[in-house]
């Protein structure tokens, strides 16, 4: 992978994966190639990152297998249907929208996204609350950088996201079972943690459609359903934000949801997980590893009752 060190760039300063496709072709031969085909994705797009010292030394999960083996249920419940149907996202051009109790309320399109800190790689272990686990190389900037930018009131408690619902785009999601668009939120100290990244790639490149582009949260010591896709609006509240999951089943998904391997599922053990790319089962840890940083957070709160 190639990781260049300029720390400030703007979106159009990138490589796109064509000119780098066509150089890297003629040293390593043919890879992957994802779909470039429409003028308006920046599909493929390489970005330049550096590396972080919050990164995992554990060895990434294969790019087909984090690309391949996806939950996006706007596109399909199977694994493999993201992959095959998100396709039809427009990622480009994109906004954000910041609302609620914030001093600067405002619509951000990419460009400015990209301008507010400069982009890490962050080498994560993600845990899925199905028992099934990856490791990413995902490319982005902390969440509070972007929280610090718009400059919330004190009375702030909670952060609410949501992701893109567009049916003509998202055709598959009238089947997907779930309310849409789909929602997430947390705590506003949660959001603030500095391992909670805003991530617009992965692998050296813009989020695959499949994978939540063109931005998505990443929240590693929490169940992977948390790390909501394709983000459209962020809203600060003083109330705890409504959660896809939660909404449907309560009794299984709560709104913390971090990953606990003393605290089973009610129709699973959640003690183990499955690591793509690995044949036995591997212990899962309480906070999915990240308890040194994050165990504070959740002082005097009873954590047997996660969900
Ligand atoms: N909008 C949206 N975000 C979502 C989901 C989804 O269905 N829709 N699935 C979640 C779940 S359950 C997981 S495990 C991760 C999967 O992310 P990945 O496909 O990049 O591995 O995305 C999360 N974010
Ligand atoms: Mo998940």
């Amino acid at each position: 992978m190639i990781i260049k060190t300029n720390l400030q760039f703007p979106f159009s300063a990138v490589t796109p994966k064509s000119i780098y496709l066509t150089r890297r072709r003629f040293l390593a031969g043919a890879s992957t190639i994802l779909g470039f085909g429409s003028g308006l994705s920046a599909a493929g797009t390489r970005l330049s990152a550096v590396k972080s010292p919050l990164s995992t030394t554990e060895k990434p999960t294969s790019y087909q297998d984090v690309t391949s083996y996806n939950n996006f249920y706007e596109f399909g419940t199977a694994k493999s249907d993201p992959a095959r149907n998100a396709k039809t996202l427009r990622a480009m051009p994109w906004t954000i929208s910041i609302e609620g109790a914030v001093a600067k309320p405002q619509v951000l399109d990419l460009d400015a996204l990209f301008r507010i800190a400069p982009l890490e790689e962050r080498i994560y272990r993600h845990r899925c609350v199905e028992a099934w686990s990856i490791v990413v190389p995902w490319i982005g900037f902390p969440l509070n950088a972007l929280i610090k930018l718009v400059n919330p009131s004190s009375n702030v408690k909670f952060v609410a996201f949501q992701s893109l619902y567009d049916p003509k785009q998202m055709p598959e999601g009238r089947y997907a079972g779930i309310p849409l668009p789909y929602v997430e939120g947390l705590r506003i100290d949660e959001a603030m943690h500095p391992l909670a990244l805003l991530c617009v790639g992965l692998y050296g490149e813009v989020l695959p459609n499949q994978n939540g582009a063109p931005v998505r949260l990443v929240v590693p010591w929490k169940y992977g359903f948390k790390s909501i896709k394709s983000i459209v609006k962020i809203r600060f509240m003083e109330k705890q934000p409504p959660t896809t999951w939660n909404i449907l089943n309560s009794n299984e998904y709560g709104f913390y949801s971090n990953v606990n391997p003393e605290v089973d599922h009610p129709r699973w053990s959640q003690a183990k997980e499955r690591r793509l790319g690995e044949l036995t089962k591997r212990p899962t840890l309480k906070f999915n590893g990240y308890g040194d940083q994050v165990a504070s957070l959740y002082a005097g709160m009873d954590l047997r009752r996660n969900y």
